[in-house]
């Protein structure tokens, strides 16, 4: 068959039976999906057979790449061992355990305990029931409202999505689950005023997690939820104001810090945990993607011993769980996938290495026409797109432009996602000059494309 004949086959079917997530239905239903085919190192192949460098690891996930042969045997090995069991009524198994133990030792040092899951968002409703209960538990009942950020993404359930600040979540969520707050996010070059420094910024977007506080009533809040760095929402980096002043805020009104590192978990930011590089004290860590480096699906949420305790002095049930909280497999692959990472020097080699590199290549694009901002930390960067350098100027229709680019980027095989018009990337940590060179190129030249295609509106 014809790779033109198969790709229409599957686009068809897909388009008969395959409702896809996030999506304009009506309009991929005219253009039929891209199909990719297989996964090689730091590259996917599509059923035209184009090979394309991808610069978002699946989905911020596949931080050591594709095609790892090691991860297979260890799912292989497992499933004939026991392929499955529950860790319901009293019973566990050895993956589970020796990778909770694994967790643990990775994690902040108060953070001891790991319950499991399968995706970000059931992690994040984990978290948000294991913090109500917690004052529950402590005898402050009241405390029920968690204050989170716009434009944060902690998952797409009806809690975790409501958590969240995306609006268009908000709208499909009928109606939004209750007790959540957002204020501000930390994002200085789209929310700075005029001459305002990132630090004093920085101060300022922290600071508004105290006005809620104080709005809500603080014998009311119960924790304050944040991503280290944004990343769904535009890898928004905070100054490095923001995480200090928000972590004494946090300590003054004694509320719980729940950090959702199911993008920055696992060594994005040459850190096992972004928390350590921000030097931030989070009560619940979430995490899931890079755990198994998207393998197969595994979260969780890493709790303070202060909650376990809480939950230890009751004598009753906690009644939350699901039917692959620990799922053998994917705690089998998570084990194989961590000890990779660690004979790969990977997360160290961010800081070493691989961070300053993608640095470097996105600074060679600071001076573009089309380029507001470049900004990076550790392995996840942003380019913004602008009208107007000078001014910060957006183009109209938000969006509209940072697709076109996109396309352009796929044209040169490679891939980099546009979050309206700020493209943003999230590289495997496995990367070495000739993919940060490759990467480069690609982008100077759909940089130059885009340039072309929208030059009338640009104010040089
Ligand atoms: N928290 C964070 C910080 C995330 O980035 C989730 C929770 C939810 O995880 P699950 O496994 O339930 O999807 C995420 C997921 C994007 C994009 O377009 C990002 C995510 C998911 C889908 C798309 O950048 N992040």
């Amino acid at each position: 068959m014809s790779n033109r004949l198969q790709t229409k086959q599957f686009q068809d079917l897909d388009s008969q039976h395959h409702l896809h997530p996030f999506t304009t239905h009506q309009s991929l239903r005219a253009t039929g999906p891209r199909v990719i085919v297989k996964g090689e190192g730091p590259y996917v192949f599509d059923s035209e057979g184009n090979r394309i460098l991808d610069g978002m690891a699946g989905l911020w996930t596949t931080n050591i790449g594709y095609g790892r042969k090691e991860l297979a045997q260890a799912a292989y090995d497992q499933i004939m061992e026991l392929p499955f069991y529950n860790t319901f009524f009293k019973t566990t198994h050895p993956p589970v355990v020796l990778l909770a133990r694994k967790l643990a030792e990775l994690a902040p040092a108060n953070l001891n305990q790991v319950f499991f899951g399968s995706s970000g968002s059931e992690s994040n409703d984990t978290a948000i029931r294991l913090i109500r209960h917690y004052w529950v538990l402590k005898g402050e009942p009241k405390r029920r409202i968690i204050i989170s950020r716009h434009n944060a993404y902690h998952g797409s359930t009806i809690a975790s999505g409501s958590m969240g600040g995306m609006t268009h979540v908000h709208r499909h969520s009928y109606p939004m689950y209750e007790g959540f707050r957002h204020v501000m996010d930390p994002y200085w070059y789209g929310d700075s005023f005029d001459g305002e420094t990132p630090e004093a910024f920085g101060l300022r977007a922290a600071r508004a997690i105290e006005e809620e506080i104080l709005r809500c009533g603080p014998e009311n809040v119960a924790a304050f939820a944040g991503e280290p760095v944004q990343g769904a929402g535009g890898v928004k980096i905070a100054p490095d104001t923001y995480w200090p002043e928000a972590q004494r805020i946090i300590n003054k009104y004694g509320i719980l810090l729940l950090a959702d590192e199911v993008i920055t978990g696992f060594g994005r930011l040459g850190t096992w945990f972004a928390s350590e590089h921000y030097g931030i004290r989070p009560n619940l860590i979430t995490f899931a993607k890079a755990a198994t480096s998207g393998y197969v699906p595994l979260s969780g949420v890493i709790v303070d011993d202060m909650i376990v305790e809480a939950l230890m002095a009751e004598n009753d049930d906690f009644n939350h769980g699901y039917t692959f909280s620990g799922h053998p497999v994917a705690c089998a692959v998570a084990l194989k996938n961590l000890e990779i990472m660690e004979q790969e020097r990977l997360v160290p080699r961010v800081k070493e290495t691989t961070g300053p590199a993608l640095a470097r290549m996105l600074e060679r694009f600071k001076e573009h026409p089309l380029v507001g901002e470049v900004r990076s930390v550790g392995m996840m960067g942003a380019i913004e797109l602008v009208a107007d350098k000078k001014t910060r100027r957006r183009f109209d229709d938000p969006g509209r432009v940072g697709l076109i680019c996109r396309d352009h980027f796929f044209q040169e095989g490679f891939i980099m996602r546009a979050v309206f018009d700020t493209m943003v990337c999230a590289p495997p940590l496995t990367w070495t000059d000739a993919q940060f060179d490759e990467a480069g190129a690609a982008i100077q030249k759909a940089l130059d494309q885009t340039f072309a295609d929208v030059k009338g509106e640009v104010t040089a």
